[in-house]
């Protein structure tokens, strides 16, 4: 079920990649299908990485391995295995005491929004109460479309009006989750790029605020890539990553793109593990992002 559905996402992906690999194999691999494949790869948003594959493609070959017709498609797999980075255990390991604070952040229409009803939903799975803060207060719709996810899911939300403090929201979210023994905060933020430097101050306060309401919060900074964006996902990652510490990837909208690969170069590319792929607009279409599951349906025969 779980695996149709990530299968389901990246096919458009591992089509192409389906495609390459059947022009390799044997007799047929020459320097064109090779370079053929780096093109797809690339396409594929493996990034840089593709060339160095290709080329240590070409130095296996030249040394007479990966002859045979399945060689290649396993000797790929396995290095594309090596650079992905999933989450080490638990992609969100609790505190032992107090509530566990969650800050959620990356650029506008990422994801985050979305991605926070459906962590909301996966945790209260595991009988855990979690109390969301509206931390985007730049525009009211942002809050509205939270209040909407909060009300379906029956989660605990603290808001304020538009044009509001983000990091009085983060207090007043981070006094609540105390006082009402939440085992999780999440806290949603903006992501307007074009005044990165507020932003960027503004994600620094909202930190600190946090941490002075709760011992080490925020626990958790989990950032929101689209997967679409491809390699400019990877930039944002470098962006982001400069001026907070990040823990972790959520990797949105894995589902219908060609760019599937963008999940590899952000574990290679920036150490960080991706800890869940969201695969729909619904709170379901959410999962623990597991590296063998992803290559094993990047892999898989048929469609
Ligand atoms: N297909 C698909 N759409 C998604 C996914 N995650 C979010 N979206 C859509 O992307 C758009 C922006 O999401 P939102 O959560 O508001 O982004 P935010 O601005 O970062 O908070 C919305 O239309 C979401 O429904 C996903 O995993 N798959
Ligand atoms: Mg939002």
């Amino acid at each position: 079920m779980v695996f149709a559905r990530l299968r389901a996402g990246l096919s458009r992906t591992r089509n192409k990649i389906r495609h390459a690999l059947r022009s390799l194999g044997g007799d047929r691999t020459t320097a064109e299908t090779l370079e053929a494949l780096e093109e797809i790869l690339y396409t594929a948003d493996v990034g840089p990485l593709a060339t160095e594959l290709l080329d240590a493609a070409e130095a296996e070959l030249k040394a007479g391995r990966l002859a045979g017709p399945g060689e290649m498609e396993a000797w790929l797999r396995t290095q594309l295995l090596e650079a992905v980075q999933g989450p080490d255990g638990d992609p969100l390991p609790l505190v032992e005491s107090g509530p566990t604070v969650v800050l959620v952040v990356g650029v506008n229409g990422a994801g985050k929004t979305t991605s926070i009803a459906k962590l909301v939903h996966w945790l209260q799975q595991q009988q855990r109460k979690v109390l969301v803060a509206a931390g985007d207060t730049f525009r009211a719709a942002a809050v509205e479309q939270l209040t909407i996810w909060c009300d379906r899911l029956g989660a605990d939300l603290i808001k304020s009006q538009q044009g509001a403090d983000p990091a009085a929201v983060a207090h007043d979210g981070a006094e609540a989750a105390v006082a009402r023994h939440a085992d999780v905060l999440i806290v949603d933020t903006a992501g307007r790029l074009h005044t990165q430097k507020n932003l960027m101050s503004e994600l620094e306060k909202i930190s600190r605020v946090l941490g002075r309401k709760i011992e080490g919060a925020p626990h958790h900074t989990l950032l929101v890539l689209d997967a679409t964006t491809g390699q400019n996902a990877v930039q944002q990652a470098k962006l982001f990553g400069e001026r907070v510490p990040l823990s972790g990837v959520i990797l949105s909208k894995l589902d219908g793109t060609a760019k599937g690969g963008a999940v590899i170069s952000i574990g290679r590319q920036l150490g960080l593990p991706v800890c869940y792929v969201g695969l729909g607009e619904q709170v379901e279409d959410f999962e623990v992002f597991d590296p063998q599951e992803f290559l094993e349906a990047l892999f898989a025969p048929g469609d």
